[in-house]
């Protein structure tokens, strides 16, 4: 049997940023951390259970990944890869090695990715967003300030015709971008076809009515083929932007659907994650599902509010969506420069309503979508009133202006603040 002279630990290994993936993962064993390392570096990579007559030490040098780093206080282990194990332009392929069996080994009794350092020779592989926050705010013509968006509620039961209607209304009164919500595509009561139909002639004429561009962000999650028909539909309709349930398509489908350069903006539900993302001990931190759907191609990605009804706190979000220096790494996410991938604009949704607003962009910049589902629909003066409030609240906090203050002369704005006083 061939001997394989080294193991996988090498803590004076210095890894190849430029040639390596670099995986963190946080290891609870009842093996020795280093122990269990050993094991988790052989599955996700060229080993298994036992040694191998098969495996030539040739082979082992050249392929084998080398534990770098172990801190057993935080239960962190660094692995460095070798590109060439992996398949150049696939997420799938990427994420059975790195994200693979190792978390069903029964050495392990929790285990969570917690980022992926991918080299640029690894990213040049993928397209990533083919619009970005430059190519976003080009083509509503916004600068600096926050999009104001909205998603439809309720989430589903409208008809077509009643949606498109409501959209119409909160564009006109100042809402930038409206979106299906996660679970609508094609129902019975509101069909996806007709659905585009309606809202593209309203977002016509609302826009010869302002003078100011609009976006409608059309749910197209289903099958492959089906997601397919439906963006290509939303294009020749005129329309600008495709919404996909990430977790529920799969990032494959969506690499697949960038991979079509039908020119339309993808904005990225995240609806799921939370089954491998939330317990801190287990799965995947959403870091690296944000920066896989970056790599995807998601030109803007739900990532949380901190202020809202969704979990994700402070440190996550903004870590997510903007440059920050963690305590002992760098992390790579939505706004940075990533090699020639362009920046995703990060999307913060979930329980929002305008008296939260200030808060929000304290901690997020201005540089996202802010949408209002309830915060905007439940307003006691109905939808066009909620709108405006919305927009009041996010006019006022750029202007650094406090919403009490502006609420005086802006009535919609009052009656949310007092309405939503409590929440
Ligand atoms: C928000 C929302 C979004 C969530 C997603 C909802 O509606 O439409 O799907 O925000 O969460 O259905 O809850 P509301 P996240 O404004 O009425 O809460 O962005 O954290 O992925
Ligand atoms: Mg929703």
């Amino acid at each position: 049997m061939a001997k394989i002279k080294h193991g996988y630990l090498n803590l004076k290994y210095r890894p190849k940023w430029t040639a390596e993936i670099i995986a963190t993962y946080r290891v609870e064993s009842k093996l020795p951390l280093a122990q269990a390392a050993q094991k988790l570096a052989a599955e996700s990579s060229i080993g298994t259970w036992t040694k191998l007559s098969t495996l030539e030490q040739k082979t082992f040098n050249k392929l084998a990944p080398r534990i770098f780093l172990i801190n057993q206080k935080k239960k962190i282990i660094k692995i460095a890869y070798p590109l060439a194990l992996f398949e150049k332009g696939s997420i799938p392929q990427l994420l059975s090695s790195l994200a693979g069996n190792i978390f069903s080994m029964k050495i392990v009794d929790r285990l969570r990715l917690l980022d992926l350092e991918l080299p640029d020779k690894y990213l040049n592989g993928f397209m990533g967003p083919a619009f970005g926050i430059p190519g976003v705010r080009k083509i509503l013509n916004i600068k600096t300030r926050p999009i104001i968006g909205s998603i439809i509620k309720p989430k589903v039961g409208l008809s077509s015709a009643e949606q498109a209607k409501l959209a119409y209304t909160i564009w006109k009164n100042g809402v930038d971008l409206v979106k299906d919500d996660e679970n609508l595509t094609d129902l019975g009561f509101n069909h996806f076809q007709n659905r585009v139909k309606l809202v593209m002639a309203l977002k016509k004429k609302v826009e010869k009515e302002t003078g100011l561009k609009k976006i409608y962000s059309f749910n197209i999650t289903g099958l492959p083929d089906v997601m397919l028909k439906r963006a290509k539909l939303v294009k020749k309709l005129g329309g600008k932007c495709v919404m996909a349930d990430i977790v529920s398509v799969g990032l494959d489908n969506v690499e697949y659907l960038r991979k079509q350069n039908l020119g339309l903006i993808i904005h990225g539900h995240r609806a799921g994650h939370s089954m491998f993302t939330r317990d801190k001990r287990e799965g995947m931190a959403m870091l690296v599902l944000a920066k896989l759907a970056r790599l995807a191609g998601i030109d803007q990605l739900h990532t949380g509010t901190v202020v809202g009804k969704m979990e994700g706190d402070k440190k996550e979000v903004t870590t997510i969506n903007a440059l920050m220096k963690e305590d002992w790494y760098h992390v790579n996410f939505l706004r940075a420069n990533w090699s020639k991938i362009k920046p995703t604009l990060p999307i913060a949704s979930g329980g929002l309503h305008p008296a939260l607003v200030p808060k929000l962009i304290k901690i997020l910049g201005p540089d996202l979508i802010i949408n209002f589902g309830g915060g905007l629909h439940g307003h006691p003066g109905g939808s066009a009133a909620g709108a405006r409030a919305c927009v009041q609240a996010v006019e006022a906090t750029m202007k650094k202006i406090p919403l009490k203050q502006y609420a005086k002369i802006h009535p919609e704005l009052k009656t949310a603040l007092n309405y939503w006083k409590n929440k």
